[in-house]
């Protein structure tokens, strides 16, 4: 649908950018902080660790300081449970606890404000060593920890994310270090870790709404929207299939607390589906979250299955890469998108569609999490970078979120990944997505200089002009 004159962002718009402890903080093991999966996952051959990133723990007043200059008005960021509690279920660490005070403090005295994801892939390595999130105490403990994350910050962060991308822990669940089991034991395991999450995750949103009732809660799956590859019905089945398994399995369980009957089929069927306790459907029921936060790359396309091997495809498999799985559906191209230099399809118009279903299942204010393109950036010899293909993918992007508002759709914010340079899940630093540069190599952490990109100054302005400027070109640097 086309409008004459599309709608104009709210004042309240909260215009911010996003980043997780792991991939921007470094200071892996400095004052007190304990390890997490992600201090001893093993590295793809060629890509730097987490140890430093971009040492945002030693440069936080600095890159707050950015932040305001760019004019954001939210920043999305996780604390590292691993800093507040060590090994996960014991004691707290005043350190810790004072890292994110500073930061949370800079970010209200700049105007910026705090969005925290409380989980964003970085469990503690010691509840991992006892069975990570298939053993309650996991669950215990993560509703400990956000029990000391709001009795700390609760008078100055309104906004709270539980569990960062829960959906891909599962899906991917090796490449993100949720398993280290294979086959069929992983994917029991996995769906285990899955049913362990959703209640911890149900749980603490009930303890929000308790401690905290001005306080808004909600998760922050990742959300691609499923497309057959044809109209044939086959086709149109397969993407109903894993639409569900990857998509609204998680948006279900957390807004209608109960699981996807399709999806349960499908689990019961493959011999993966968790025990429940006694009480854990109850408790699932019992939560509700006040938004839904979700990251959106692009959208996924699929075929019927053919029920042999060739269901899976050759090609790597990762968040935004849908392999496919034998008897149920199999990933293939979308052959109307462009894809970034890593292979993911570009689809600014599967946004708008995504924020339309997202929007009439659950009728909840919707919040972006992350978006944004991972590229090979390069600091020129005139001392600045020029991204340009990044500006033209935020362009497109907020111009369906536009339309999206439009169709109706309640949105509360946009905060693309990511407000600096950090490390890739598993693509190391050269895959940069940062509106802010950080000059380091993969393995030369050289001067560790923070440079604004030109996608910096754009988005700077048009968040002055409540996107209003989106179609203007890149402002003179100021
Ligand atoms: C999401 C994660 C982020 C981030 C982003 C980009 O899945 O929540 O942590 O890294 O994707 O992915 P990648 O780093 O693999 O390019």
């Amino acid at each position: 649908m086309q409008y004459r004159q599309p709608p104009s962002f709210p004042e309240t718009f909260l215009w911010g950018a996003s980043t997780s402890a792991y991939q921007v903080e470094g200071a892996w093991d400095e004052d007190g902080k304990g390890p997490s999966v992600q201090d001893v996952i093993t590295h793809p051959e060629g890509t730097t660790d987490f140890k430093v990133t971009a040492d945002h723990y030693h440069h936080v007043e600095e890159d707050v300081a950015l932040m305001k200059q760019m004019g954001l008005r939210a920043y999305r960021f996780s604390i590292a449970w691993t800093r507040i509690i060590p090994d996960g279920d014991g004691k707290v660490n005043p350190a810790g606890v004072a890292f994110y005070h500073r930061l949370i403090d800079a970010l209200r005295a700049a105007g910026i404000e705090p969005i925290v994801t409380m989980y964003h892939f970085d469990l503690p390595q010691a509840l991992q060593e006892v069975g990570g999130w298939a053993n309650r105490r996991t669950v215990d403990g993560f509703v400990e920890f956000a029990r000391v994350l709001f009795n700390e910050y609760g008078t100055k962060v309104r906004y709270w994310l539980t569990i960062n991308e829960q959906n891909m822990m599962i899906l991917h669940g090796k490449m993100l270090g949720t398993t280290l089991l294979d086959g069929d034991a992983a994917q029991r395991d996995l769906y285990q870790q899955n049913h362990g999450m959703f209640l911890a995750q149900a749980r603490v949103m009930i303890l929000c709404h308790e401690m905290l009732p001005e306080a808004k809660i909600g998760p922050a799956p990742n959300i691609a929207y499923v497309y057959p590859q044809s109209c044939d019905p086959a086709d149109v089945l397969a993407a109903d299939d894993l639409n569900a398994i990857r998509n609204w399995l998680y948006t279900d369980l957390a807004v209608r607390g109960r699981y996807h009957s399709t999806v349960w089929a499908y689990l019961v069927e493959k011999g993966w589906e968790p025990k429940i306790q006694e009480g854990d459907m109850e408790t699932l029921a019992a939560a509700r979250p006040d938004f839904l936060a979700f990251n959106y790359y692009t959208t996924a396309t699929v075929a019927a299955p053919t029920g042999d091997a060739s269901d899976e495809s050759t090609r790597p498999g990762d968040q935004q890469m849908t392999r496919g799985e034998i008897g149920l559906y199999k990933g293939v191209d979308n052959p109307n998108l462009p894809r970034n230099a890593f292979g993911w399809e570009i689809d600014p118009i599967g946004f708008r569609t995504t924020f339309r279903a997202l929007w009439d299942r659950y009728h909840l204010p919707l919040l972006v999490t992350e978006n944004g393109l991972g590229a090979f950036d390069q600091l020129a010899d005139d001392g600045r970078v020029h991204d340009d293909y990044r500006i033209d993918y935020l362009r497109q992007h907020i111009e369906q979120m536009r339309l999206a508002l439009a169709d109706g759709v309640e949105i509360l914010g946009y905060c693309p990944w990511s407000a600096i340079d950090l490390v890739s899940t598993h693509q190391g630093f050269r895959k940069r997505y940062g509106f802010i540069f950080v000059n380091r190599d993969e393995f030369d952490l050289k001067d560790l200089r923070r440079v604004r990109k030109d996608s910096s100054y754009w988005y700077g302005r048009l968040i002055a002009t409540r996107g209003e400027s989106v179609n203007e070109a890149t402002p003179e640097y100021t």
